[in-house]
């Protein structure tokens, strides 16, 4: 049984196994929720992320935390799609991102996990059609991941995801 919750924070302060970042292809950091993470866990995450990269859009790969504060020992990175009108395969993208981020932490065996609202800033996807198919996709998705936390950075992005958490 998976618990699917909306919490309004900051993702790199979670009590969760695994947090997932919103990357580029280059696991190098960026701005946004992947400047955050990386400034939090440290240098060490880009040297591990230029180890494995490119991450393809859509697709999901892993590094240690480094710096993050405990219990967090994975970042998972995924490269959502950038909104381009939504007739070039982004919803699809879109939710083979959080596919492929419940297969990766349940290869990693983590119970819980933090999903950013993932291509919803500087990618531009519309925020309440990505937590359609964030919320869709992650409840379709056989994992053995217990707890799913979805991040609202704001008050708006916690009343949208609350409301879509709700119905569906
Ligand atoms: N904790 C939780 N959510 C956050 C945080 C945080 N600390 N900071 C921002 N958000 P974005 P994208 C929210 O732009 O659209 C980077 O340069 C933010 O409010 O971080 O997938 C990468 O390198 C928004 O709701 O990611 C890529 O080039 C959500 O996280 C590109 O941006 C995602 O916004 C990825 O763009």
């Amino acid at each position: 049984m998976t618990v699917i919750e909306v919490v309004q924070g900051d993702i790199t302060r979670q009590d969760t196994d695994a947090i997932v970042n919103a990357a580029n292809e280059s696991l190098l950091g960026g701005g946004g929720v992947d400047g955050a993470i990386h400034w939090a866990a440290g240098p060490r995450l880009a040297e591990a992320g230029a180890a494995i990269a490119p991450c393809a859009r859509g697709d999901a790969k892993a590094t240690p935390s480094f710096d993050l504060p405990p219990p967090i020992r994975h970042v998972i990175h995924t490269v959502g799609p950038t909104w381009k009108g939504g007739d070039r395969g982004e919803p699809d993208t879109l939710a083979s991102c959080y596919r492929r981020c419940l297969e990766v932490a349940d290869e990693l065996g983590a119970r819980s996990v933090a999903f950013p609202a993932i291509s919803t800033g500087i990618f531009a996807f519309p925020p309440d059609r990505a937590a359609r198919i964030a919320i869709d996709t992650l409840r379709s998705t056989r994992t053995s991941v217990e707890r799913i936390r979805l991040m609202a950075f704001d008050a708006d992005s916690f009343r949208l995801l609350t409301a879509a958490l709700a119905t569906g």
